[in-house]
């Protein structure tokens, strides 16, 4: 028996193997990441596992892909459901962006600390708007619904073999091997001609409007992995001759703690496509659809730690505004140098971030009773914290990595009314909660501190 999160790891291996075929540079990008875990686990020691272990960091990846309808959603979500990933978060793109990007998204993800440790496969999620008259007028809107109301992206038997892994929680081996083939098919890039008058209608409204709903089928677009010190890797890729994105998304590098996420990409190369002109000839093209990213992992924020780093982004945004000659990762620093807390125990301190509380080993053994506030047990070394990783993803970084794998800006309307969205309209799509990745991480920070109470023998909740 193959159970859920093995499938899990053998399906992001698997994918990691095609795309490595598919995309060369991914397997470099995937080389360099292991040098400079490599590099960093040697000068930091323990230190390099204090966000996750390096056999979980080698192993993590995020995928990226696109899906046109309510349906396909739906198909999707069963397909993660069988690997132990639920939908976790709202992200809208279409705000985020400055250039048209019409799209609503969520992540698939393990969501107990356990199957994280195990493999925290993801995949970042979008789905077209059509219904957003921004983008789309009336016409196409409905050539758009028609178009993607006839495709299929998954077939009948994939979906049988999902809906018995999540019910199940495991496969016999052969239905494993079965199920993971045409998982993995069905995020390979198609060979499937392209309409060439289609797709460029769409790719005048937005490239990733083209991308999702110009094509028969879905694909993989970028597949992330997790590097310990992304400002090296960014170097060793440039030095590499690849040509990276101008910018590391997400906070900037500074001496502090390192929270949320950050992040960089390159694009990909135009890959040859089959293509058909409205008279039925055919003809070669090549399209950009697929790119490279990479990412670093740090401390969960909580609500307030969220509201402050959005805050932060919107000083660092005005000072570059006015100040249009000084380098913006310089202001940023200083921004975060004035206003981010420059060690854990503050971000912790001032209920900005999670951790995992535990019981130290070298707590008072001598029959002396415990302090009963929770800061007073961290004080006097009853009790340490562990940072919770970010297991989520950035909007605006999103949003950022999104553009920046472009061609054009695409066109949008801003003197419409956009159509509204939101993670409650979401969770009804797709016929299952979209979970609050804040409360995910509250739960499991509360869940240790009632922990810590119980083997104290601590009655009541930890002040
Ligand atoms: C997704 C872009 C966003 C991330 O890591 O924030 C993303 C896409 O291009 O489909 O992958
Ligand atoms: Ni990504």
């Amino acid at each position: 028996m193959t159970s859920q999160w093995q499938l899990r790891a053998l399906f992001a291996l698997r994918l990691s193997q095609m795309y490595g075929r598919e995309v060369p540079a991914y397997t470099t990008l995937v080389d360099v990441s292991r040098e400079v875990n490599g590099d960093v686990l040697r000068a930091q020691g323990a230190d390099a596992e204090r966000l996750g272990s390096i056999s979980r960091v080698t192993a993590e990846r995020h995928g990226a892909i696109r899906v046109g309808t309510p349906q396909e959603l739906q198909q999707v979500a069963r397909i993660f459901a069988a690997l132990g990933m639920y939908p976790v978060g709202f992200y809208d793109l279409r705000e985020a962006a400055a250039s048209a990007v019409p799209v609503i998204s969520t992540a698939f993800r393990p969501v107990d600390s356990d199957e994280l440790a195990r493999n925290p496969f993801r995949v970042f999620t979008s789905m077209l708007t059509p219904a957003d008259p921004r983008f789309f007028d009336a016409d196409l809107r409905s050539r758009l619904e028609t178009f993607l109301a006839g495709r299929e992206l998954f077939p009948p038997e994939l979906l049988t073999l999902a809906d018995r892994a999540a019910t199940e929680q495991e496969l016999p081996e052969e239905e494993a091997e079965r199920f993971l083939r045409l998982a993995v098919q069905a995020f390979e890039l198609s060979p499937e001609s392209v309409d060439k008058a289609w797709y460029e209608t769409l790719e005048r409204i937005s490239a990733v409007a083209a991308d999702i709903g110009g094509v028969r089928s879905t694909h993989i677009n970028h597949l992330t992995p997790r590097v310990l010190n992304i400002d090296d890797l960014y170097r060793r890729m440039t030095e590499r001759g690849i040509e990276m994105i101008d910018t590391i998304q997400g906070p900037p590098a500074w001496k502090g703690p390192d929270v949320l996420l950050r992040q960089t990409s390159f694009r990909a190369l135009a890959e040859p496509r089959a293509m058909r002109t409205p008279d039925g000839k055919a003809v070669s093209g090549a399209l950009r659809v697929r790119f490279g990213e990479v990412e670093a992992r740090g401390i969960a924020l909580t609500r307030k730690g969220r509201a402050l780093y959005d805050d932060l982004l919107g000083r660092i945004d005005h000072q570059a505004c006015q100040n249009p000659a000084e380098d913006r990762d310089h202001i940023a620093r200083a921004v975060w140098e004035r206003h981010m807390p420059a060690c854990e125990q503050e971000l912790a301190a001032k209920g900005l971030a999670h951790f995992t509380y535990r019981l130290s080993p070298d707590r008072p053994h001598d029959g002396s009773r415990p302090p009963t506030s929770l800061s007073e047990l961290l004080k006097e070394n009853w009790v340490y914290a562990e940072p919770i990783v970010y297991e989520d993803f950035l909007p605006r970084s999103a949003a950022g990595i999104f553009q920046s794998n472009l061609s054009g800006e695409g066109s949008r309307d801003n003197d419409k009314e956009g159509a509204t969205y939101d993670a409650a309209w979401l969770s009804d799509a797709i016929g299952r909660d979209v979970l609050d990745p804040f409360a995910l991480y509250e739960q499991q920070q509360n869940h240790s501190i009632g922990q810590i109470a119980h083997q104290l023998d601590l009655d009541g909740p930890l002040g």
